[in-house]
């Protein structure tokens, strides 16, 4: 089937006619469902994900669109499966995108903010169908921390089709941030936090995890712009970040001293890699002269 994507196209052509891309009216994605490996260092997980073109890559890609326009997306699902599709707590496709099908249709025009998108079905869920959606975000300074937690024997057990084995504790042996653990961190353009004196940027995170996590930043408050649980927190200035399952928020970092600062997860298993301190959750701020 022919896949119509003007993305490129249009983002080159306000990019000549400089304008910028949140003037338009509406905007066009494609995402591909894909299957893969992700290598980690005890384990190799089958692992689904969302990127933009049929080529595996093991983190999903970040949507971006403006605000208050329609998203048209279309998604080809390369899997031997079916999934959903929607926006965590606000919006849902309704109906299952076939193997080997392509579907497309239309998000309606979200506020500015953060959000997860992803397939909410079981092999969805465990094998890592989930992503960040940027909405509206203007700064010339982004960045974004997708979290996950992974247990291998259940994704194994999911991806083969057998039983979850649920009644079974739910014991994550991995804990990643756009699918990269610590120390591999530190190689994400899109997570570590790289920026000169006095810039100013914005951090969108969505928790696609099975579990609550939180983060502790060192050296920053960082203040929400936005949240989609704990709205109580909008323009709250903080250290540590709690994150609900399912979460997006938008966070404002002012790189208002130099230096390299860690970010990592407050709960200590979650800055281990199959059990091995130090790992994980864990990036950095790198601020320069
Ligand atoms: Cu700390």
């Amino acid at each position: 089937m022919k896949i119509y994507n003007m993305n490129n196209f249009t983002r080159w052509g306000l990019f000549i006619l400089g304008v910028n891309l949140s003037l338009n009216v509406c905007a066009q994605d494609t995402l591909w469902i894909n299957t893969g490996d992700w290598y980690q260092s005890q384990d190799t997980m089958s692992v689904l994900r969302f990127n933009e073109t049929a080529v595996f890559d093991t983190s999903n890609v970040a949507l971006i669109t403006p605000a208050d326009a329609s998203l048209f997306l279309t998604v080809i699902n390369t899997d031997t499966e079916p999934h959903d599709f929607g926006v965590d707590g606000l919006w849902s496709l309704g109906l299952d995108i076939l193997p080997n099908d392509t579907t497309t249709f239309e998000i309606p025009p979200m506020d500015m903010g953060t959000y997860r998108y992803f397939s909410s079905d079981q092999r969805g869920v465990y094998l890592g169908l989930s992503g960040v959606l940027k909405v509206g975000l203007n700064m010339p300074h982004q960045f974004h921390w997708n979290l996950a937690d992974c247990m291998p024997e259940r994704m194994d057990s999911v991806f083969s089709g057998g039983e979850l084995l649920d009644e079974a504790p739910y014991v994550p042996r991995y804990f990643s941030i756009n699918s990269y653990t610590h120390p591999h961190t530190a190689s994400d353009a899109n997570g570590y936090v790289a920026l000169a004196l006095g810039d100013t940027c914005t951090i969108s995170i969505v928790n696609s995890g099975m579990m609550d996590h939180v983060l502790h930043f060192h050296g920053f408050h960082v203040e929400y712009l936005s949240t989609t649980i704990q709205t109580s927190r909008i323009g709250w200035s903080k250290d540590t970040v709690p994150l609900l399952q399912g979460e997006g928020m938008t966070l404002l970092l002012i790189a208002n001293q130099e230096g390299i600062y860690p970010v990592h997860n407050h709960n200590l298993i979650a800055v281990t890699n199959s059990g091995f301190y130090p790992g994980g959750m864990l990036t950095h701020i790198n601020i320069t002269p």
